[in-house]
């Protein structure tokens, strides 16, 4: 290795230890909450790679990382925040609990876009161009079974879909039937709509 190379590889490597000793002041709830979203942030930029092209796009890799997120989602995440625990080095707002509707509400959304994904994953990419574009045509009957909405295909401009704000939660029949990607993007907008408001951005 020429001396440049070894200097870089050290400096990954101060950089990877620096990242984790900003929060190594974390305890109790406060250090387990972030280690659930630090998962959260490892899963999405892999799954980033994946709908961008950069790796090739593999249904059954889509799945499995949905269900990470799916079980981080929810419940997973709003029991993670008892009232007012706001101990350093939380980067929470207080704003979680006088608004904490809105917040359990985004958590939902973030586990339902997961189970979506999940329920997706075999449509593919958008711009593949073998994804449908829209309506009925889902991979096998047994999505909608599985989530358990039947009849609800109500259309994805409608109720939750595409179109609907951050605040509700999206059909599941809409979800199944839109490319892997679309879906995708509306569980990042849920991450980043819950940060916006709730978390500082003291870092
Ligand atoms: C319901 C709200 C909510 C949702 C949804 C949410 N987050 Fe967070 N996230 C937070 C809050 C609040 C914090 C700050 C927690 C703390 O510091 O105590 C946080 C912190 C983080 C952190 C920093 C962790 C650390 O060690 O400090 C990462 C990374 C992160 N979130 C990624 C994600 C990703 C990726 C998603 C979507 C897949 C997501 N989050 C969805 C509320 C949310
Ligand atoms: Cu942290």
């Amino acid at each position: 290795m020429t001396p440049k190379i070894i200097t870089s590889a050290i400096a990954a490597a101060l950089l990877a230890s620096a990242a984790a000793y900003a929060h190594s002041g974390a305890t109790g709830v406060v250090k387990q909450r972030m280690d659930a979203m630090g998962k959260l942030g490892d899963v999405t930029k892999f799954l980033t790679e994946m709908m961008r092209g950069d790796v090739s796009y593999n249904a059954e890799l889509v799945r499995q990382n949905a269900a990470q997120i799916r079980q981080h989602a929810g419940p997973s995440i709003t029991k993670l925040f008892p009232k007012d625990s706001l101990m350093k080095p939380s980067e929470a707002r207080p704003v979680i609990w006088s608004d904490w509707e809105e917040f359990e509400i985004l958590a939902m959304r973030l586990e339902a876009l997961a189970i979506g994904l999940e329920a997706s994953a075999e449509n593919g990419l958008m711009s593949s161009g073998t994804a449908p574009a829209s309506g009925m045509m889902g991979t096998g009957g047994s999505t909608n079974a599985m989530m358990g909405s039947g009849g609800n295909a109500g259309g994805m401009m409608s109720s939750g879909g595409m179109m609907a704000g951050q605040n509700t939660l999206p059909v599941a029949a809409d979800l199944a039937s839109m490319p892997a990607d679309g879906v995708f993007n509306m569980l990042t907008q849920t991450c980043a709509s819950c940060h916006t408001k709730f978390r500082s951005e003291k870092n």
